[in-house]
């Protein structure tokens, strides 16, 4: 496979600021008709380079006159126009939706036809540059059946439709908005709408519409809702506006992602859009919130400025996450929003940064782009936002965006542009910080306190672990939030502070203490780093009950279950009845602010325990988890079924307490079953046929999961029943069985794969089983090696069909070295069996031999 390195990058050749695009639309065949007018950028001439993939062009004119000055380069069309500075060149395919199983282009769901070119798909629709530099102005002609495509749809403003012969029809679209080639659209189908308008701040009014399968228009209002808190929240807190007249969203069933962010036609996956009491948890109902939030605020952050090329796709994604949360944090409570984001990113991005796979957010190579939509392009990306606000403040870093949106507004901008923006809009020297942009690997702070004459000091040494390519790292400036405490409750504290680190080694003072102060540290995880500081279990309790940084006292609870579950691990006793006090302080607040008691009481994943171990013992760090989690539910047996004697809030109240409540309930329940007692099967089956909700009944559900009564069968078989037609439903069916902490969970999983409802042609069931799976610690590394073989058997089977999907699958396998000597081979050997199948994908090729270094 080729490599692609971020420094060879060239300007383009051509320009095409304008593109009239003719589609006669056919699910199983589609005439494309691209007239491009290309403009020569360089100096000197060079051809005409029009990227395509699986593409045949069956005639190209230029100036309207048939063009026989062309060649096929592989699967791109080069075609020769001279010493010419200009001339309009069409190209004439035809496509196949119906049997695009990859998703990518333009494909066929549930009878609708659907596009997604992001990043390299547009290639597949017609033959085009295709690169994110390139950008146009398009007119869409949509033309099909109208019986079966009723409704037509592009990016930008409807200008005229109308009738043709044989009962087809046609719209006309135009986008005044110069876009790279990603962001085109279409939507062509029959589907009803959930209409809405908002006026922006300057007064214009946008229509607003949702487009969903008949049916599911009463599941769309949350969407609805979120999308015009978005449009406002950005308005007030980036001064960013909308630009079209209409914004519309289309809900597809089969799509690789979340969503995407076509100019003006956002589409999304059902499972971001539709949401109600019956079918989906308060979780995914903060899905859809964030989703919608996300997409909508790449129409500044990526769409009016865009990347320049897919290097610098952070220069988008880890900024609209940043934005994203930061809506989130405003609609919710910020203290649970950043201990969700912090454990979202110590799940999925440090072990990324920790393998074979990691990348700085600014990679240097790639072979296929779309391995790179990753935690760390993604969510490390979103810490070095945030690390650049916290270093300015609110009122500099809104002077530097203003700066970056204003400055590159149409253009194609680098990561480099928006430091620079923030930089001479926040009047700081970022030189050091661009390390963030470079270097890969997650920095380690390990801490010291020292006492000199009476003062105190923190001595901190950075260090920044070799990843592949890079073995030796330099120091990042990172911004350090702390605070010190006097536990005794008189004396001197230092308040919160805010230090710049620069430094291998650096002494932070702190002030004269009487005694040794409790020290707070990374307050709000002001820094995406790993943090090595020994502290008494006295001193992390004190900590989980006083500190008055929220963020703070969950990290100070959480490091004392750590500690614990660490040393029960290697057979140690570890100090459980701190656990348990500080547990029990800490649900003692559980009245005032249920959601932040329900995170800080659970206990830490068994995949997060074993990134503290040098080797890691799955079977080990169940048995201690579950014994930690017993021990806590029968000392604290009473709290746990008060909370579950109070009656739960109607599962229409989505307010943040009643949310915070139902979180609260689920926690309970999980530490009630751990607890063995004879009645929790029922309790938990009464949950679940009283619940008028899916949180509840999810939470229930997944609780019978883990055991063996007979409830387990009953409830599930109930489920099934009466979700068997709904797939966002289903989808859970397959998950919380792929979840279950049982012994055959592996053979389980199996079985399930086999299941007439299991398909690999939709991605979210692939995922709901598989993907969570393959999170099950204990059942994916189950000893004799069956947890990957069924894994590496699935990227087997699905790599023909959906390459993408399937070289997502591949990171867990890639965490070899990580384990024991046996795990390792067995491991080894699947990897080597993906990549041993002929004509395996670039995406997979790439994944699973990269995995093997
Ligand atoms: N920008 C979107 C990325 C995306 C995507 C990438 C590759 C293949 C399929 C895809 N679907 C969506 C999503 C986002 O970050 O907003
Ligand atoms: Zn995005």
């Amino acid at each position: 496979p080729v490599t692609i390195h971020r420094g060879d990058y060239r300007p383009p050749e051509w320009q095409i600021p304008d593109i009239a695009l003719d589609f006669a639309l056919g699910i199983k065949e589609t005439r494309v008709t691209a007239a491009l007018s290309a403009v020569r950028a360089a100096d000197a001439p060079a051809p005409l380079l029009l990227r395509g993939d699986g593409l045949t062009p069956a005639e190209v004119r230029v100036d309207g006159a048939v063009w026989n000055d062309w060649r096929m380069d592989g699967s791109d069309l080069v075609v020769d126009l001279g010493d010419r500075t200009a001339a309009t060149v069409e190209v004439d395919t035809l496509i196949h939706p119906a049997t695009n199983t990859q998703l990518m282009g333009l494909y066929a769901s549930n009878g609708m036809l659907c596009t997604q070119c992001e990043a390299e798909g547009f290639r597949r629709i017609t033959f085009h540059p295709d690169r994110p530099d390139v950008l146009s102005r398009y007119r869409v002609r949509l033309a099909g059946d109208r019986a079966r495509f009723p409704i037509l749809l592009s990016n930008g403003n409807c200008i005229a439709s109308g009738e043709g012969e044989d009962g087809t029809h046609w719209a006309l679209w135009e986008d005044p908005w110069p876009k790279p080639s990603y962001l085109f659209a279409l939507v062509a189908g029959d589907l009803v709408v959930n209409r809405d308008s908002f006026t922006t701040m300057s007064g214009r009014k946008v229509d607003l519409g949702i487009w969903v399968r008949d049916g599911d228009l009463d599941r769309t209002h949350h969407a609805m809702a979120a999308l015009k808190h978005s449009m406002k929240w950005d308005e007030e807190v980036y001064g960013r506006e909308y630009d079209l007249d209409r914004f519309n969203i289309v809900a597809v069933s089969d799509f690789n992602m979340g969503a995407m962010e076509n100019k003006g036609l956002n589409i999304f996956n059902t499972r971001y859009i539709l949401a109600d009491p019956d079918t989906a948890t308060d979780m995914d109902y903060d899905g859809v919130e964030g989703v919608v939030a996300h997409e909508y605020f790449h129409n500044w952050s990526g769409n009016r400025v865009t990347c320049r090329d897919w290097f610098q796709l952070s220069l988008k994604e880890g900024f609209t996450v940043y934005r994203d949360q930061s809506f989130s944090a405003a609609m919710g409570s910020p203290a649970v929003k950043r201990i969700e984001d912090v454990r979202v990113l110590r799940a999925a991005q440090f072990p990324e940064d920790a393998g074979p796979l990691a990348h700085p957010i600014r990679p240097d190579s790639y072979q296929e782009i779309s391995n790179f939509y990753t935690a760390t392009v993604y969510n490390k990306g979103a810490e070095v936002i945030r690390m650049m606000a916290t270093l300015l403040g609110p009122e500099r870093f809104r002077r530097g965006t203003d700066l970056y949106f204003d400055r590159h507004d149409g253009e194609a901008a680098t990561c480099e542009d928006f430091i620079r923006a923030m930089e001479e809009g926040g009047g700081i020297d970022l030189t050091q910080f661009r390390r963030w942009y470079e270097q890969a690997g997650t920095p380690k702070l390990h801490l010291t306190l020292a006492q000199e004459g009476g003062e105190w000091f923190l001595d901190i040494v950075q260090t920044v672990p070799p990843t592949p390519g890079q073995p030796a790292k330099a120091p990042m400036m990172m911004p350090l939030r702390l605070a010190a405490f006097a536990m005794d409750g008189g004396g001197a504290a230092l308040p919160d502070t805010l230090v710049t680190l620069t430094g291998a080694a650096q002494r932070v003072p702190l002030g004269a203490f009487a005694a040794r102060p409790a020290l707070s540290v990374n307050r709000g995880f002001s820094a995406p780093v790993i943090v090595d500081y020994e502290r008494a279990p006295g001193e992390l309790a004190w900590l989980a009950a006083h500190d008055d940084d929220p963020f703070a006292r969950y990290e100070a609870l959480q490091q004392l279950m750590l500690d614990t579950l660490v040393a029960a691990v290697s057979g140690e006793a570890g100090n459980r009845d701190a656990v348990i006090g500080a547990v029990a302080r800490t649900l003692a607040g559980a009245a005032d602010d249920p959601a932040f008691v329900a995170e800080a009481v659970l206990l830490p994943s068994e995949a997060f325990i074993g990134d503290q171990m040098v080797t890691v013992d799955p079977d080990a760090i169940r048995s201690a988890r579950m014994a930690l989690q017993g021990a806590i539910g029968d000392a604290l047996e009473g709290q746990w079924r008060a909370i579950l004697g109070n009656p739960a809030p109607a599962a229409t109240d989505l307010s943040p307490a009643a949310k915070g409540r139902r979180r609260l309930r689920g926690v309970a329940l999980a530490y009630l079953a751990a607890t063995g007692k004879e009645d929790v099967a029922a309790l938990a089956f009464g949950i679940f046929s009283s619940a008028d909700g899916m949180t509840e009944r999810q939470a229930a559900l997944a609780t019978l999961a883990h055991g063996d009564s007979d409830e387990r069968a009953h409830a599930l078989d109930i489920f099934y029943q009466r979700y068997r037609d709904d797939p966002l439903v289903l989808d859970k069916w397959f998950q919380v069985q792929a979840w279950s902490l049982r012994s055959d969970t592996v053979a389980a999983v199996a079985a399930l794969a086999q299941h007439p409802d299991f398909t690999l042609a939709n991605p979210n069931r692939v995922r709901s089983l598989y993907g969570a799976f393959a999170a099950n610690q204990a059942a994916f590394h189950q000893a004799d090696g069956a947890g990957y073989r069924l894994l590496a058997d699935l990227v087997i089977a699905l790599d023909p069909k959906n390459p993408q999907t399937a070289a997502r699958m591949i990171p867990p396998l890639g965490r070899w070295k990580r384990f024991d000597v046996a795990r390792q081979a067995l491991m080894k050997t699947e990897l080597e069996r993906i990549l041993a199948q002929p004509g395996l994908s670039r995406d997979t090729t790439e994944q699973a031999s990269k995995s093997l270094m």
